[in-house]
């Protein structure tokens, strides 16, 4: 946004309260969205969730019912998929009132897509969805969310994304599905992968125990042959609390140093390609509630700033479970233009933390960060995670405009155009160096 444009008469000033949170408000909901980090797939991949049963048995669904009952984790695990959604709906939404964020999302894609839920008909809500032809089914969710793309999160080392990514056409690919190189089990069961990647071609020991150059340049080799093939727009992780950097307390978090250190930063840099880390995770604090069974820890921000610290070059993409991690992580990407913190994460992703983190983020950081991701697992969750989130995003940054007004400052109706598609996607691209 150049001040000719200003000047030009593409823009006017906005000059009282209403206009302004008026104008916000249109713009939030009109800008398409770049969500950087979702579950989800193109309509022909086979793991492709979406419709009601699926968006009742969403995976925080499970736990806040398995809560409130008595019935054996197990019992509820061998239901099938329909009576799964059937005791969620009836322990969630008939025994109780579905106040929930999750609850409250599936009556808002229900509704968005043009269901009566006052009528609270399950059965009515099926049939209403029944018969839905996945393709047309996308681009009515991608529609009704606004979506522009979604980021994926693809595993090499899971075998359906395996095969799948194995036998297509980088060419017939959905250009709305972008890809994330996710690493995980890289970097948190090295002993367990090696003998896989041994399998697979790669020069290392089957049993892990060698971490030489050889080992870390076929690591590099792995990492470039994936990206070759998945064309990602940034490499993943996600990381326990207690993840440290650099971490020689035992060995195998001497290995995941190295590897960071030797294969995947290496590499990110060669690419150009940020580092993505989701820090903060307990993974199967409770293993019966399986997917259900992750919880939160308080993690170092201290290691965050390490990395970027240490690799000035290399970008890092970074969000936090624990709401006690937001103001340190906040503070950190003061430090470091290569750190751009992003969303408000699974149990941060509820309207009282994304307003109290939105606002905070935009206290320290201005406008340069990326408030939110969807994190969506079921296509049709977009619309209600976004629906949501918009709806916060603006109402926030409304409330710094209206200070900003207070001040004698009037912000253009081009600034604030410029400024809602720089959170809502803008800030994404120009900081991975690409535009769609
Ligand atoms: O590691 C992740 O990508 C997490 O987002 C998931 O493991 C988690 O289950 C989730 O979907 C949270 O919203
Ligand atoms: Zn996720």
């Amino acid at each position: 946004m150049s001040m000719d444009d200003v000047s030009s008469g593409k823009s006017r000033p906005l000059t009282s309260v209403s206009e302004l949170r008026s104008f916000v408000r249109q713009m939030v909901e009109k800008t398409p969205v770049t969500d950087i980090h979702t579950h989800l797939y193109p309509p022909d991949f086979p793991q492709l969730l979406y419709g009601i049963d699926e968006l009742l048995t969403y995976h925080y669904l499970i736990a806040e019912a398995l809560r409130v009952t008595s019935l054996p984790y197990d019992a509820f695990w061998q239901l099938p998929r329909r009576e799964q959604a059937d005791f969620i709906w009836e322990n969630l939404f008939v025994n109780r009132s579905p106040v929930s964020e999750a609850c409250r999302g599936v009556l808002t894609t229900l509704a968005k897509l043009g269901l009566d839920v006052g009528t609270r008909d399950l059965a009515g809500f099926r049939t209403a969805l029944s018969g839905l032809h996945v393709s047309e089914y996308v681009d009515r969710v991608f529609a009704a969310a606004n979506l522009d793309r979604v980021v994926m999160t693809n595993d090499p080392f899971d075998p359906v994304e395996r095969e799948y990514w194995l036998r297509r056409d980088p060419a017939a690919r959905d250009p709305r599905f972008l890809a994330a190189l996710r690493i995980d089990p890289l970097l948190l069961s090295w002993r367990q992968v090696t003998s896989q990647l041994a399998e697979w071609g790669y020069q290392v020991s089957p049993d892990g125990s060698r971490l030489d150059a050889q080992t870390t340049g076929e690591v590099r080799r792995f990492l470039a042959d994936w990206i070759e093939r998945l064309q990602p727009v940034y490499l993943a992780v996600s990381l326990p609390p207690e993840f440290a950097y650099p971490d020689h307390s035992g060995p195998e978090q001497t290995i995941r140093t190295r590897l960071i250190e030797e294969a995947v930063l290496p590499v990110a840099r060669e690419h150009g390609l940020p580092f993505a880390l989701m820090i903060g995770v307990k993974r199967q604090v409770n293993p019966a509630l399986r997917v259900a069974g992750d919880g939160v820890g308080k993690a170092s921000v201290t290691s965050v700033e390490r990395l970027c610290a240490g690799f000035p070059d290399v970008k890092f993409m970074v969000t936090m479970l624990s709401r006690e991690n937001q103001h340190e992580l906040g503070v950190a990407a003061r430090k470091f233009r290569n750190l751009m913190p992003f969303g408000c994460w699974w149990f941060l992703n509820n309207p009282s933390l994304i307003t109290e983190i939105t606002r905070m983020r935009l206290e320290l950081l201005g406008t340069s960060f990326i408030p939110q991701h969807s994190d969506a697992r079921v296509l049709d969750q977009v619309i209600y995670k976004w629906m949501h989130s918009r709806a916060i995003i603006g109402e926030v940054l409304s409330n710094q405009y209206e200070l900003l007004l207070q001040t004698g400052w009037q912000p253009m109706t081009a600034e604030v155009e410029r400024d809602v598609a720089a959170l809502l996607g803008g800030n994404f691209w120009d900081f991975i160096g690409r535009r769609p």
